[in-house]
């Protein structure tokens, strides 16, 4: 029995699906993020960087998104989330789960917090500006991938693109959104059809009628 610290909608999502994809037994912890309960004393016994999502297995508590993703596609390799040891593809499924947890995360955070990237209010519009080209940037590299592949990967969905998939509804308010990238929107439209998605987003009450209706 799996325990995971979330909140709708956070970097708790990619672990979300992966523990529904995977049929895992799971128990849902809500972190307030409202109420600041990310810093509690509590929590921060969890995860001291004060952050979402921490899994917890056996009394032992894992922070770090794509840490939590690769643990569970190791732990549970029969569902074939993660190339195997000696595959040509395994090398790629890390490449991608850091460029988008390094790269595009990194890029969002900065997006979505501002005011920790400057000490001067006035130029918080300025940072978000900023932002906004580096996450086009980003989506530009990941659609070029997708010309020619159902998946990040190839052939065979992966941990990657449920991960992908969560970081591109946070990219939906940026001045260029994904479904403005030829390749993603197709993309995203066949991700938002998988079950997984849709069970998980409606367990976390999120709306996918952004990627639904896109031609
Ligand atoms: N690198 C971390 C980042 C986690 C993260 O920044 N989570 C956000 C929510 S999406 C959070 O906890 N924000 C609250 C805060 O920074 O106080 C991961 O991938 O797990």
């Amino acid at each position: 029995m799996y325990q995971l610290y979330y909140y709708p909608n956070n970097a708790s999502l990619a672990p979300h699906f992966l523990l529904y994809h995977m049929g895992l037994e799971y128990e849902l912890v809500l972190v307030d993020k409202k109420s600041n309960s990310q810093k509690s004393a509590d929590y921060l016994k969890l995860n001291p960087a004060g952050r979402i999502p921490t899994l917890v297995e056996q009394g032992q508590p894992i922070f770090e998104s794509p840490a939590i993703c690769i643990h569970l596609c190791e732990q549970h390799p029969e569902h074939e989330l993660m190339p195997p040891l000696g595959s040509s593809a395994r090398p790629l499924f890390f490449q991608w789960l850091a460029y988008l947890n390094n790269t595009l995360q990194a890029e969002l955070m900065v997006r979505y917090y501002p005011h920790r990237h400057t000490n001067d209010e006035s130029t918080i519009p300025n940072v978000v500006a900023a932002q906004d080209d580096r996450i086009a940037d980003a989506l530009a590299v990941i659609n070029d991938q997708l010309v020619d592949k159902p998946y990040l990967l190839g052939e065979q969905i992966s941990a990657c693109d449920y991960f992908l998939f969560m970081l591109a509804g946070w990219c939906l308010p940026a001045k260029k959104s994904p479904l403005e990238f030829p390749h993603l929107v197709g993309y995203l439209k066949r991700m938002t059809a998988l079950p997984t998605i849709r069970a998980v987003c409606e367990i976390e009450g999120m709306d996918l009628s952004p990627f639904e209706s896109v031609e």
